[in-house]
């Protein structure tokens, strides 16, 4: 039996002119966002990270596997946990790991060892990517384009926290298993990013890096 009945879809249209003014209103949101290292430790209430958490479960995935699970840390101990071996990682890159072609082009982004984020930030979510299933019987099941799929829910929540008038970074230390021992997830899941989110410290800075302009990203064929 089809698990899935085909139903009607008629998602009413949109005049051009609201889908402009629409998508304008939304380039502006976006140009916005920024990678943020600096935030303040507010908090931010439980429903709406829940609620960005099921935004970015609407992304589309192979086969509709959905392989990725979020975990949101807010527990101070964790984050301190995860802290400190995030800096382990990367005292090691920036001391011997990563080339000097790396250095050098991470060096007018001002990043380096310290990860004090990690602890400051109100909330982190780590997303971990799912590459097979067990079912009921201990039986292995494949999922599919599974880091294609994590990272569109990836974009899909990071979307959402600037649409909330948050910021995040997104993270990669390298190499990133800590998280999965830390956090105890089962063997199928691999960390995928990790996500400080928050409002920005009062005294907040970004570099004042640009995004291409249209003719370098566009290429039609009509
Ligand atoms: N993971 C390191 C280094 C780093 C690498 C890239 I590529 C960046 O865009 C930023 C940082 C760190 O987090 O410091």
């Amino acid at each position: 039996m089809n698990p899935y009945p085909f139903i009607p879809y008629r998602p009413a249209r949109l005049s051009a002119e609201i889908m402009r003014g629409k998508l304008e209103e939304l380039k502006k949101t976006m140009l916005l966002r920024r990678s943020v290292r600096q935030f303040s430790p507010d908090p931010i209430p439980i429903d709406v990270l829940q609620l960005l958490i099921g935004i970015a479960g609407t992304a589309p995935s192979g086969a509709n596997k959905q392989p990725w699970t979020f975990c949101l840390v807010t527990n101070r101990e964790l984050k301190k946990q995860i802290r400190e071996a995030a800096e382990e990682e990367e005292r090691k890159n920036y001391t011997g790991r990563m080339s000097e072609e790396w250095l050098r082009d991470l060096a007018p982004l001002g990043t380096d060892e310290n990860k004090s984020f990690l602890e400051i930030a109100p909330a982190l979510i780590v997303v971990f990517k799912r590459s097979y299933e067990f079912d009921q019987d201990g039986k292995k099941h494949q999922n599919y384009y599974v880091t294609e799929s994590v990272g569109l829910a990836s974009g899909f929540l990071i979307q959402a926290i600037q649409e909330a008038g948050l910021v995040c970074l997104t993270h990669t230390p390298s190499p990133m298993n800590f998280l999965e021992k830390i956090l105890g997830r089962p063997s199928n899941e691999k960390s995928f990013l990790l996500i400080p989110i928050g409002y920005p410290a009062e005294d907040c800075f970004v570099p004042d890096i640009k995004k291409k302009e249209m003719a370098e990203i566009l290429v039609h064929f009509d």
